[in-house]
């Protein structure tokens, strides 16, 4: 532990929500120990206070709330150095947190439209499932030519850039194969199902998944 962090961080936000998994993964890989708070987006005062977007996750710290999954990650690694979840090596770093966020500026964030039909029982437009699939395809053709898989996305070495992808990935072929009945992962990466099996059998990913099924009922009864 550094930079003055007392150890009482807690993590906000609910078991369903993908970022607010990528951050908990992140937290159990580095042995950080860490409370949960059930917490679900709102636009209510009270909320906004500590998350201005209304959104999840955020941290709760001794010196106040921390914003962004990113942001959030960012904190940890450097409040709890070790074992590093980052490269050590400068430009190896850099891209790792290129793949993050390529995951989720050109996947997460463009999958996330078709969410309200694909999970929610929404409706989404077919304007808006025709720029998906534009902006999908090319996201996915893009990132199949930065990954690695071997065995990790980046290399050799577990990173918080397979927190973020084995959270983003799956979504991104579920709500696929729902909206256009055919599942982009398998068809522009299809080295990623097997990748994502291995990451799912790491004992702290069992967790946050076991975690994400039990959530899943206290979320849509809080929803209702
Ligand atoms: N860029 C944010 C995205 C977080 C996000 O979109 N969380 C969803 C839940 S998975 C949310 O809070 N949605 C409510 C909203 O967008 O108002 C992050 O990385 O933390």
């Amino acid at each position: 532990m550094s930079n003055n962090v007392t150890n009482k961080i807690t993590l906000c936000g609910f078991a369903v929500s993908n970022y607010y998994n990528k951050v908990k993964l992140s937290l159990l890989e580095k042995g950080v120990a860490f409370d949960e708070a059930f917490v679900l987006t709102s636009q209510k005062d009270e909320m906004l206070a500590e998350s201005p977007m209304g959104k999840v996750p955020f941290l709760r710290t001794p010196q106040g709330a921390i914003t962004e999954s990113q942001v959030i990650t960012e904190y940890i690694e450097e409040a709890w150095p070790e074992p590093a979840l980052y490269p050590k090596d400068l430009f190896k770093r850099a891209q790792c947190r290129e793949l993050i966020e390529h995951i989720e500026l050109y996947l997460e964030l463009p999958a996330r439209r078709l969410y309200p039909e694909a999970f929610f029982g929404g409706k989404v437009s077919d304007e808006t499932k025709k720029e998906v699939e534009r902006d999908l395809g090319k996201g996915l053709k893009s990132l199949a030519r930065v990954v690695r898989f071997a065995p990790f996305i980046g290399g050799d070495s577990f990173t918080h850039a397979d927190c973020a992808a084995w959270v983003h990935l799956p979504l991104v072929g579920q709500a696929t194969k729902k909206i256009y009945g055919r599942d982009f992962l398998d068809e522009f990466l299809p080295a990623a199902k097997p990748y994502l099996k291995t990451i799912s059998e790491r004992p702290h990913a069992q967790k946050v998944n076991a975690d994400r099924k039990a959530g899943m009922e206290a979320f849509m009864a809080a929803k209702k």
